[in-house]
Formats: C-alpha cells, structure tokens, sequence
C-alpha cells in the first residue's frame, strides 16, 4: 500500500496518474497548501522541503519526496513506463520536466495567473520562457510519439500534468500541431482520466 500525500497541481497529478497508470494499491493523504499544512512537522519528516508530493510505502518502509524520484521508484517497482533499453533518454526528458519545464511554468503560473501586474518584467519574462517550451516541446514531438520515443513513459507522466495547465498559459496549445497530439493521446488515458481527478472531484481534463 503506497499513502500518497497529495494536493490538486501538476505535481501532485504526476503521481496519481502513475500511481493509476500501474495500478497499485494506494491512498490518498490530502495536504492543504493553502492552510500551510506542508510545514507541519510530522509531515517535514517525509518531505523537508514542505512540499507535495510525497509518498510511504508502508510495505517497504520507504518514504520519498520529490515527484521525479517517486516516478521512478515506482516504475522500478511496477516494471513500467522506464524501458530498460532507453533510460538515459527517459531521465534526461524526466530531468527536462523537473528542471526547466515545471519550475518555468511555475513561475508562469506566479506572474501570469496569480499574481498579474505586479511585475512586468517577470510577467513577460517567465511567459517569453513558457512559450519557448510549448515550441521546443512542439519541436520534440515532430519527429518523435513521446517525449522519450516511440513509448510513452514517466517523463510524458511528469510533463503532462503542466501542459493540462494550458487554460492559464494564454499560449494557445492548439496552435502546436505536435504538442497537441502528444496531449489528446495522454488526456484520453483512463488511468490518466483516473489519476487527474483521483479525488473524485469532478475534476475534467482541460480540452484543447
Ligand atoms: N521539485 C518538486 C516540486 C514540488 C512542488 O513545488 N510542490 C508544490 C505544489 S505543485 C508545493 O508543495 N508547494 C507548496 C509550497 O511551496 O509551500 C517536485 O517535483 O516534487
């Protein structure tokens, strides 16, 4: 049984989705972050820089932290989505995810959605570097199913749940014809469909 504590964001999403994509056991320990409960200190033990996700294994007796390492803990344990033959294109496209992609959405998301007008310089700056992504993705996927080649993998696991973010980028996904396709192929996923609103919120997939 894995606990997964778990809030509704892209990163949180990354791991519901796989945690349905591989079918194993699992709950979920809401954390709320606007109530602070990330700096609780029961839950710093687990995750010491305050942040979702995080899981237990309380089979293996095994906790992590960071969405990137739980990614392929659990596709070292399940057997999938981490071909043996292809994982140093995986981890450098799930390294893509966890170095550029989120965090510079992230900071997108700040200056654009939450926070607009507080800083022109940041606004345009982080949505310059947001487009840039959908491009060099867009680019990517010319040539290429997945992220990582012809199988879809952790590292399309990890980036999907920002590219859902779409509505709040104002970038236009369907002006992408690649990154379009990579993304109606994953959002018609079941366990994709599953792990988005895995707390039965009603929660759709945005559409493009
Ligand atoms: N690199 C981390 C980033 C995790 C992260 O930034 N989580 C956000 C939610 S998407 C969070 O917990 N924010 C709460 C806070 O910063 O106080 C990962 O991939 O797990």
């Amino acid at each position: 049984m894995i606990e997964l504590f778990y809030s509704s964001t892209p990163n949180g999403r990354k791991i519901s989705i796989m945690l349905e994509e591989i079918n194993f056991d699992y709950k979920i320990t809401k954390i709320n972050l606007s109530k602070g409960e990330q700096f609780n200190s029961d839950y710093r033990k687990i995750s010491p820089f305050s942040k979702i996700p995080a899981i237990i294994d309380h089979k293996n007796k095994i906790s992590l932290f960071q969405s990137g390492a739980i990614l392929i803990y659990l596709a070292e344990m399940s057997g999938k989505f981490y071909d043996s033959d292809n994982r140093i294109v995986i981890n450098q496209w799930l390294m893509a995810q966890m170095g550029d992609i989120g965090p510079m959405l992230g900071q997108h998301h700040q200056f654009h959605h939450y926070n607009p007008g507080k800083s022109k310089f940041s606004e345009e700056r982080y949505f310059n570097i947001a487009k840039k992504i959908y491009k060099d993705l867009d680019e990517r996927l010319l040539n290429s199913s997945f992220l990582a080649g012809e199988n879809y993998s952790i590292a399309d696991i990890a980036t999907f749940p920002w590219i859902a973010r779409h509505n709040w980028h104002s970038i236009g996904l369907n002006k992408f014809k690649n990154l379009s396709r990579w993304y109606e192929k994953i959002a018609a996923r079941k366990a994709v469909i599953k792990g988005y609103d895995c707390l039965k919120e009603g929660e759709e997939i945005p559409k493009i």
